[in-house]
């Protein structure tokens, strides 16, 4: 017999494959619906790794199934090719980042397609390319041209050693997520883009969307909206002791304004906190303040924000020397700085409740604050011994006409009774901020925007676009703050559209994270030369059907790619609202010691090898196999082994069979026939059902399960008459569809090579199970005496009304009845119950 030769099958048929462009998906095909899967573009970074796989094969197998279902499918790949990650790699091995991340994509795609998935290569896009970034520039000068890019100098995140801005989302724990390194504030003017405008139409679609709840909430955190109010308190004993002539704060301020989300607490407020950036502090310290509330200044700026927020952190602050009068009660309070309160949030002031905000309390018992409660639980006492503030709603006390209202209804009242002195206002905040996309390095996206000393900032016009990245020589950042872009007079100067006068160019790149906001609309129509997309693909296509990739993009890609979208929308280029209508995260794979897979561990695990070793079908299966998709967990290569077996065993059993027929011809397989149809009808829904709900492994175990019985059937010689019994060439070919989305090469070779068929197996109709094999052949027959339920008993499902009155007959729980009694007439309803009458 001929031996599974993995390497010689895959080979020949990924080659086979693409001759044959039995992947290439026209955009629209009669009575085949399109069907949108997406993954993740991959980084080039040099090597395709296991979690790349990961995403990959088992997505494929999505891929494959929906289209042997019908589905006109499309499942596009491509490159994330701009970033800081070649730029340093490039550094480091001393070549232009251009060159390497090509040499990459080069690499990587000999490595995609071993993976035998159905990639449309067709459609690839590469984003560092000028035929791909001339559409991200266009979409930047889109959202200018709506009023949602501003220039702004603002406290960006600043990292010493990458020695460029960082998005919020790109710091993680105060470091930059790229090296490490401690990121720091400092001001810069960057190009911002007002996502915040977005930030409740974010929210709204949230509810519609079939993603994974977690990811929603932490969208929904992420732009963290809450409903307040503003609240003015009035400056009391009004100081100009400085006026330092860059103060933002007018001679003319008569009140601060605070954000709270608890009105209802205003009569507990015994002192106000500013933060210590915030402006009004110039004028409201007092002059024997002055020199304590500097130093304090200073020593905030050099935190970071993330340690400035710690809950558990140590209070900290100073008096300045100032009151203002609490609008609800005239009181005088207080006005503090303290490093809880951020600049950035509210109004970057807060009405201090220490008796019910659990930060105030802590500030309040550091700095011996006088405390005032309010709000008493609506049910059973105040556990007294409880040191901390009482945070949830309850009933109010000692705030004049609202006391004894129910802290939840006063809020709206106190409010409005505010408003009318014009005191305060309702007020809906978010803790969404503007996207920050310029970066101070080379290998980006180039800012399609020009300076003129006369004109100011305007747009590069479309007819000039794409602005090439141009070839220099020393692409090295040149640190405080400049991209070495700006060392290209070639590059820096131009002429400016409005008055031909000299101007200067935009020296900053893009965010990557504008690259992969819309790549999902670009596939639709890759090669498009005149825009984007073409409106009619992009409806064609659009929106995804199914988006496979990591969690950890939740409030990054995955924010900016529905902002986009969404943005699209509403510019009338694209149909769909939201881009994105079913969302699933696929777990991490870890190394086989459990822990995440890294070169210093030595735990990595080299797709390359496996494949080499075990072939690409194996591979795919294990990685179906080894866990729940969603969760993930350790590659255990023992787990290989079992998979490649069960191929080895498949590939066995049809060539033997093969061999049988020849010789022998085929034989009925009586009495086990039935039992075989079931089996197969159950694991034809079964293992639909479960691809659908990504639950491979399941699926794969009841096609391990169906094997097991075949072969069983194959050693009860005997029971069937001393002969080896296959099943037919209809039922043979229905369960190998079933292994083909999973492994698409063993499957191929045995359709075309051992069944001899014509036309790939992909090409086939995913096979339909027929409901009659998965009805249950009993039930349970009910037995009433007089109508009344005495008895239920498990019978065939074609029993007669003579049968059912026997079997009734025998039952103990019934025979009782029967003393002296005689039966006048019998009901039966067929695969029901029956009814004596006595
Ligand atoms: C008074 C109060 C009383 C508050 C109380 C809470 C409980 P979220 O829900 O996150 O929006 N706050 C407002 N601006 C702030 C800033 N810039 N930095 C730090 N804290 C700030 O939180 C809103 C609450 O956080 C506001 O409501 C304010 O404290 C505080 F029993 O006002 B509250
Ligand atoms: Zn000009």
């Amino acid at each position: 017999m001929i031996r599974y030769n993995h390497q010689k099958i895959e080979k020949k048929w990924q080659k086979k494959w693409i001759q044959d462009k039995l992947y290439s998906v026209k955009d629209e095909v009669k009575n085949k619906p399109n069907f949108y899967e997406l993954v993740m573009f991959p980084y080039p970074s040099g090597n395709l790794h296991i979690g790349h796989w990961y995403n990959f094969a088992p997505a494929d197998v999505v891929a494959r199934m929906k289209r042997m279902q019908g589905k006109n499918v499309l499942l596009p790949i491509g490159f994330d090719a701009f970033g800081l990650p070649a730029e340093n790699a490039a550094i480091q091995r001393k070549i232009h980042p251009e060159k390497w991340t090509l040499q990459n994509i080069k690499n990587m795609r000999t490595q995609l397609q071993s993976i035998g998935t159905m990639f449309d290569w067709s459609r690839e896009v590469i984003t560092c390319l000028p035929e791909y970034y001339k559409w991200t520039q266009w979409l930047f000068i889109e959202l200018y041209k709506a009023g949602l890019v501003y220039r702004d100098k603002t406290l960006a995140n600043w990292c010493p050693e990458d020695r460029t801005i960082l998005a919020n989302e790109q710091v993680e724990d105060g470091k930059c997520e790229r090296c490490g390194s401690a990121v720091e504030q400092k001001v810069l003017e960057q190009w911002m883009i007002k996502i915040t405008d977005y930030a409740e139409n974010l929210l709204d679609g949230l509810d519609k969307m079939d993603w994974p709840e977690k990811t929603k909430l932490m969208q929904k955190n992420w732009i963290g909206k809450s409903e307040g109010a503003i609240i003015k308190f009035s400056i009391s004993n009004f100081q100009f002791s400085i006026k330092p002539e860059n103060s933002q704060a007018s001679k003319e301020q008569k009140y601060i304004e605070v954000f709270t989300t608890r009105p209802d607490t205003i009569f507990g407020v015994t002192y106000l906190v500013l933060a210590p950036e915030n402006p009004l502090v110039d004028i409201l310290t007092v002059p024997n303040q002055k020199k304590e509330v500097e130093n304090y200044r200073k020593q905030t700026a050099a935190k970071s924000e993330l340690e400035r927020q710690f809950l558990n952190k140590e209070k900290t602050g100073v008096f300045t020397g100032a009151h203002v009068i609490n609008p609800a009660n005239s009181e005088k309070v207080p006005v503090y700085i303290s490093d809880y309160v951020l600049m950035n949030y509210g109004t970057g002031a807060v009405m201090a409740v220490p008796a019910h905000d659990q930060r105030d309390f802590e500030f309040a018992q550091k700095l011996r604050l006088s405390i005032k409660e309010v709000v008493r639980p609506e049910h059973g006492l105040k556990d007294e011994n409880v040191f901390k503030a009482f945070e949830d709603d309850g009933i109010l006390i000692e705030s004049g006409q609202f006391s004894g209202r129910k802290s939840e209804k006063a809020k709206a009242e106190i409010v409005e009774w505010l408003a009318q002195k014009d005191l305060g206002n309702k007020k809906t905040n978010y803790r969404l901020r503007d996207w920050t996309v310029s970066r101070q390095r080379y290998w980006g996206c180039p800012t399609p925007m020009i300076h003129c000393q006369k004109c100011g900032w305007q747009a590069v016009p479309e007819k000039d676009l794409p602005v090439l990245l141009p070839k220099i020589k020393n692409y090295l950042p040149e640190g405080e703050g400049k991209s070495p872009l700006a060392n290209s007079e070639k590059f820096v100067n131009t002429k400016c559209s409005k008055c031909g006068g000299l101007a200067q160019r935009e020296t900053d790149t893009l965010d990557t994270f504008m690259d992969s906001a819309w790549y999902f609309a670009r596939y639709t129509d890759s090669k498009n030369k005149k825009s984007f997309a073409d409106k009619k693909k992009l409806d064609a296509w659009l929106p995804i059907d199914l988006y496979i990739g990591g969690a950890e993009h939740a409030t990054k890609h995955l924010i900016y790619a529905r902002f986009i979208g969404q943005f699209l929308h509403n510019e009338g280029y694209l149909k769909t609202k939201e881009p994105i209508l079913k969302m699933r995260h696929q777990g991490l794979i870890l190394g086989p010691d459990g822990q995440k897979m890294s070169k210093s561990k030595g735990n990595v695990v080299d797709p390359d090898q496996v494949v080499k070793v075990f072939g690409a079908d194996s591979t795919r299966m294990h990685l179906c196999f080894m866990s729940e998709y969603s969760l993930g967990g350790p590659w255990e290569t023992k787990g290989i082994l079992g998979v490649n077996r069960f191929l080895i065993r498949v590939w066995n059993y049809f060539n033997d069979r093969e061999k049988f027929i020849k010789k022998h011809g085929l034989y009925s397989l009586g009495n086990r026939q039935k039992e075989l149809d079931v089996l197969i009808n159950r694991t034809i829904k079964f293992v639909e059902e479960d691809i659908n709900n990504l639950k491979f492994n399941t699926a794969i175990s009841k096609l391990m399960i169906l094997f097991n019985t075949l072969d069983e059937t194959i050693s009860l010689k005997n029971e069937l008459g001393g002969r080896v019994r296959y099943l037919d060439g209809e039922r043979s070919d229905k369960i190998l569809k079933l292994l083909a989305p999973f492994a698409p090469h063993i499957t191929e070779e045995i359709w075309r090579e051992i069944l001899k068929h014509k036309k790939s197996i992909h090409l086939e109709e995913w096979p339909k199970y027929d409901e009659k094999f998965l009805e249950e052949d009993e039930f349970d027959l009910v037995i009433q005496i007089n109508g009344v339920l005495r008895d239920l008993v498990r019978v065939p499902k074609n029993i007669t009304k003579e049968q059912a009155e026997k079997i009734a007959l025998l039952q103990p729980k019934i025979t009782k009845y029967f003393e002296g009694k005689n039966i006048k007439k019998v009901i039966f309803v067929p695969g029901r119950l029956i009814n004596l009458v006595l």
